[in-house]
């Protein structure tokens, strides 16, 4: 087997995002129609909708659509229609994607709402594992943020991305390697990403119909028309396949390293070494990018693949490598005590900081990292 085909990546979208941000502070809006718009202020009901909970949709309400036939079409009901608010969306935004940001594994932000995981290790590599733990993933999300979301689990990005919408809202839907070339031979042309209608009518002038049509033609029939690298595109997407890679922002507000336990070795001095070391990689990528922090997050996944993460916000930000290692350890004690874990059970630990600060203006670095 090769890299590509070890692969299991998670898509995961948050549902009815902005109307679900304005639910967040005002829960009174979850039993009613709820329209968020962009209101084009040239006259009253003049613009269109952004987005809408699914109650609203109930009633044919969808992204786009002028905002006066939205109102027209829930005007025999009690409605609110609310303006956007895009700083409280990205705050939201940026709290959700930190939680799974937080599992320390590959992650690529694609929207305000979206974002792909390779979750190849935590998985083992295995779509029933996968199962389980998207489940685990999405009830943490819940939990830490109240915010539902869908998620998409295939060998790469564009299954996943295409499985994400199977199910909407709070949906999980897994597409395995052996299952993806079925799974996408009966999804709609237009289901792919990136395909509009530019390249529908073009497809259709070859008499395409289909993504079984699309696998049948050749790289060269296809290529006359698009171009090479979209025919290649079209034609490994018509395959299930797709080679493209998450890409990792530049940017991290974090540093976080995750490894798993040697599970027949599994006890407390496993569990305390592995964290130190933990640290110890930590620290030394902080202190090379002359960081300081203030959040830690110690971050344990069980054999059964439940996932746990704590938090802990420092009072003061710190380059100390003794207090990241004394309050990840008193951290791991507390999570083992108040879970009532089996050191046994646990399969995974990682050590992540945020919240990181610049400290490279520090004339005593050492000074410093040492306080
Ligand atoms: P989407 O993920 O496409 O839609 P959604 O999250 O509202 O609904 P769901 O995923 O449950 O189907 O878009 C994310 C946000 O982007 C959405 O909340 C509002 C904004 N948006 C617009 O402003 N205009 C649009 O036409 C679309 C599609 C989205
Ligand atoms: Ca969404």
């Amino acid at each position: 087997m090769n890299e590509q085909q070890d692969k299991v990546i998670f898509h995961i979208d948050f549902d009815y995002f902005y109307a679900q941000c304005e639910e967040l502070r005002k829960p009174e809006l979850r039993n009613i129609p709820c329209v968020v718009c962009v209101y084009s202020g040239r006259e009253e009901d003049s613009g269109v909708v952004s987005t809408c909970n699914y109650k609203a949709r109930e009633y044919g309400v969808k992204a786009a659509m002028p905002i006066k036939l939205a109102k027209s079409k829930l005007k025999e009901v009690e409605a609110i229609f609310l303006p956007t608010d895009m700083p409280y969306y990205h705050e939201i935004s940026a709290d959700v994607m930190k939680i799974i940001q937080n599992y320390g594994e590959l992650f690529e932000q694609v929207s305000v709402d979206e974002c792909y995981v390779d979750f190849t290790k935590i998985t083992n590599s295995d779509f029933d594992d996968a199962k389980i733990f998207a489940s685990s993933l999405q009830k943490n999300i819940k939990d830490q943020s109240k915010l539902t979301c869908s998620i998409g689990v295939g060998p790469n990005k564009l299954i996943s991305k295409i499985a994400s919408a199977v199910i909407k809202p709070n949906g999980i839907t897994v597409v395995s390697r052996e299952d993806a070339k079925n799974f996408i031979s009966n999804c709609k042309i237009e289901d792919i990403p990136g395909v509009g209608p530019k390249t529908m009518k073009k497809l259709q002038s070859l008499g395409i119909k289909s993504i079984s049509d699309i696998s049948k033609n050749s790289i060269f029939e296809l290529r006359d028309v698009f171009g090479y690298k979209t025919a290649a595109f079209l034609l490994n997407a018509s395959n299930a396949i797709d080679y493209s890679h998450i890409k990792a922002r530049e940017t991290s507000k974090q540093i976080g390293k995750i490894v798993t336990l040697k599970k027949d070795t599994a006890n407390v001095e496993q569990v305390s070494l592995t964290t130190v070391n933990l640290c110890t990689s930590v620290y030394e990528n902080l202190s090379n990018k002359k960081q300081a922090f203030k959040v830690l997050t110690i971050i344990l996944i069980l054999e059964n693949l439940q996932h746990l993460s704590i938090s802990r916000s420092l009072k003061l930000y710190t380059a100390s490598f003794d207090e990241l290692q004394k309050n990840s350890l008193s951290i791991i004690k507390e999570m083992i005590k108040n879970n009532s874990i089996s050191i046994q059970n646990i399969r995974r630990i990682g050590v992540v900081v945020s919240e990181l600060k610049d400290i490279s203006g520090q004339n005593s670095l050492l000074n410093y990292l040492e306080n």
